[in-house]
């Protein structure tokens, strides 16, 4: 695997109703990121966070809350990802709230011809202006990264779809709205939700999903939102939702991911240090990184 690692924060929270996700990355520093990947003898660069455009005021614009600073701040992300991918190392994008998959895959997709993604998520984040429920950006990543949504959002990084259906998994969804599940059903969308996982086997679910995603790609980003796991596990995100992965499944399920060496890219999103319990939440992102990049108990 690639032993190059390039972090870049993106310290934005526009994409979400709830403040405080845009300190994650400092929270995510603050935990030892790095100097727990450089004990694993990685070699780390930190390029710093993205610059985020503050509003003086708010904006909605077709049920989307601040559209303008979402793009501006993905459109920045997008390009520093692909210049991290262009030098042949490792971008680990660090969140923010999950709106910035829009521009980490649209940095990572320029680069690699066929990408595979999944998806760790309590939610499908598949959702676009006219099905959202909230107007929150941050539940619309993934449908634009495969081209349903906003032309801004779709379009971010100069061209789209940057995703083929068939390529991305979504595992630990236990709250979709109605249209994410039309939208899932009309694309034929492979997901594991929270029902596979407890009959199934989180081992089998990743064996499930990593041969769905490396079949006819060139690389794989994972794309974790912190609330796929359990808010007893991860309290410090703004969308809880009970019933989720628990953490030792979240390291079996990033364990496997490291053995079988798929990944090109990665980023941990919605670690909120307001809404948290003594950085809990952040030092368990970082301990989940260590997993992802081959860590092992023994
Ligand atoms: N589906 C809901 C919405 O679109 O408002 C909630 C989305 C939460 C998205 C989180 C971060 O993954
Ligand atoms: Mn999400
Ligand atoms: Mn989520
Ligand atoms: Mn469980």
């Amino acid at each position: 695997m690639n032993k190059n690692i390039s972090i870049v924060g993106v310290p934005l929270d526009l994409g979400a109703d709830r403040r405080g996700v845009d300190m994650g990355p400092s929270a995510i520093r603050y935990a030892g990121v790095i100097a727990r990947l450089e004990q694993m003898g990685l070699n780390i660069q930190d390029k710093g966070d993205i610059p985020v455009t503050r509003p003086r005021n708010f904006t909605e614009t077709e049920n989307h809350k601040y559209l303008d600073e979402v793009v501006e701040a993905n459109q920045k992300l997008a390009e520093v990802v692909s210049g991290i991918m262009q030098e042949g190392r490792f971008p680990l994008v660090l969140g923010g709230d999950h709106s910035i998959a829009l521009g980490t895959v649209a940095g990572v997709a320029k680069n690699v011809k066929n990408l595979g993604v999944i998806w760790f998520d309590a939610h499908g984040d598949l959702n676009t202006g006219e099905t959202s429920p909230s107007g929150n950006i941050h539940g619309m990543p993934l449908a634009a990264s495969l081209g349903f949504g906003h032309e801004r959002l779709v379009n971010i990084g100069g061209f789209a779809p940057k995703l083929k259906p068939e390529n991305v998994v979504i595992i630990g969804a236990r709250d979709l709205d109605r249209g994410e599940r039309e939208l899932i059903k009309r694309i034929g969308l492979k997901v594991f939700t929270m029902h596979e996982i407890d009959k199934l086997g989180m081992a089998r679910v990743m064996e499930e999903a990593m041969a769905h995603v490396s079949k006819n790609t060139d690389g794989v980003h994972l794309s974790l939102d912190l609330d796929g796991l359990d808010p007893h596990d991860a309290p410090g995100v703004g969308t809880p939702v009970i019933g989720g992965i628990s953490y030792r499944e979240g390291h079996l399920a990033l364990e496997m991911l490291a053995d079988a060496d798929i990944l090109c890219s990665a980023e941990f999103v919605e670690v909120n240090p307001i809404l948290d319990r003594e950085n809990v939440t952040a030092r368990v992102a970082v301990a989940l990184m260590s997993s992802a990049f081959g860590d092992k108990l023994l």
